[in-house]
């Protein structure tokens, strides 16, 4: 057998999907068109790279984008890259809706599907949306890499759909005694917000039959 990667632009609309797969990427077959017998081997997608995409703003100067790279199964990637910011640390995190109408206040509370109190991102005890803080540089540019067990892109507890936020201060990671320490991290204000959607690039390692 032989793994090749395919590159698609967009999703491969010639692909059979199985309907009983709630997972767009997955248990996708590609299968050999007219061709003869002797062609119609059936490639079977081994693995897949899933891609989405966030923009953020907010009424503030601060804006950039975030972009989540989950390989198959695995831990998701997260590269930030912000601008606008004061120096110093800035709590960020998943919030549970994207649902900007309101700005970035209704994007709702930390995505917490395991009804957790607030955390560090290395905390047993976290919401899945607690990604800790980023750090602004003395230009107020933050760049970041994160990579994160709990949000998939795929599946119940997918982030796509749901926004990324940007907070005033420091989140001090549940442990700052403050009375909003256990929910928010006592993180201030939301500069900006932006919802993931799933980009338009992805790659599939299929496996030829
Ligand atoms: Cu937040
Ligand atoms: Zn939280």
């Amino acid at each position: 057998m032989a793994a090749q990667t395919l590159l698609f632009a967009a999703p491969p609309a010639v692909l059979f999907q199985s309907p009983s797969s709630a997972c767009p990427f997955h248990s996708l077959r590609l299968v050999a068109g007219p061709g003869g017998a002797a062609a119609a081997r059936a490639l079977v997608v081994a693995d897949a790279t899933k891609k989405a995409v966030a923009v953020l703003k907010g009424t503030s100067q601060v804006e950039g984008v975030v972009t989540l790279t989950q390989e198959d199964e695995g831990p998701t990637t997260v590269n930030v890259r912000l601008t606008g910011l004061t120096p110093g640390l800035h709590g960020f995190h998943l919030h549970q809706f994207g649902d900007t109408t309101n700005g970035c206040i209704s994007t709702g509370p930390h995505f917490n599907p395991n009804n957790l109190t607030h955390g560090a991102p290395g905390d047993e005890v976290r919401h899945a949306g607690d990604l800790g803080n980023i750090t602004a540089n003395a230009e107020g540019v933050a760049e970041a890499t994160i990579v994160d067990k709990q949000i998939p892109l795929t599946g119940p507890n997918s982030v796509v759909g749901r926004a990324f936020v940007v907070h005033e201060l420091a989140d001090d990671l549940g442990k700052g005694g403050h009375e909003l320490s256990l929910s928010t991290g006592n993180a201030g204000g939301r500069l900006a917000c932006g919802m993931f959607s799933i980009s338009d690039h992805y790659s599939m390692n299929v496996l030829v039959m």
